[in-house]
């Protein structure tokens, strides 16, 4: 009751709920579940620090990146439930029958792409993966080293010559890479 009759869905919401994300109703059902239990204030949407008590984002060392990621369509720095579920299902496995939805390997690039381009101006720049790689790897590896690998990642991938890392120069980098295994976040188990 109260606020939170405002969030229930409408048949024809669920169905194209469904359509597009390719969840099947007991996913979004349990989806759902969750997005209430974060939406702490019953205010049918979830802010940043809503996202950061999912545990496996909490302890994903690109937690945040993913966090700043999903808000990347946001207007107002808020998701209601629909964006929620377009978000998640990027992290679900690509099934052959399926290629077209939105956790298609382009969509997984592009939000991995969104991850390292904190300044969303769509390039990569040798700051923006330092600042990536520091947080992915912690404290075993020196300044030096990691500075060492951001100027061989983006001399690799960059092949305009501008050394910084388009979407494009990104995906052809990542060709080779399963992109699908590690975007893959068991979110709803
Ligand atoms: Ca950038
Ligand atoms: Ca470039």
């Amino acid at each position: 009751m109260g606020n939170k009759s405002s969030l229930v869905l409408k048949p024809e919401e669920w169905e194209e709920i469904k359509q597009e994300t390719g969840f099947t109703q007991n996913q979004i059902s349990r989806l759902y579940g969750r997005f209430t239990s974060l939406d702490k204030m019953n205010t049918g949407t979830l802010g940043r620090e809503d996202f950061l008590r999912i545990p496996e984002l909490a302890i994903n060392p690109l937690g945040d990146r993913i966090v700043h990621a999903f808000f990347s369509e946001s207007l107002d720095g808020t998701i209601n439930f629909r964006q929620f579920v377009r978000v998640l299902s990027r992290f679900r496995r690509i099934k052959e029958s399926e290629k077209d939805k939105l956790n298609s390997r382009e969509e997984k690039l592009r939000f991995a792409f969104r991850m390292y381009d904190l300044d969303d101006d769509d390039k990569i720049s040798r700051d923006e993966l330092l600042a990536v790689l520091h947080m992915l790897v912690g404290v075993d590896i020196s300044e030096e080293q990691l500075a060492s690998i951001a100027d061989r990642t983006i001399m690799e991938a960059d092949t305009d010559g501008d050394r910084l890392i388009s979407f494009e120069e990104f995906c052809a980098t990542l060709e080779r890479t399963d992109i699908e295994e590690k975007m893959s976040i068991r979110f709803l188990h």
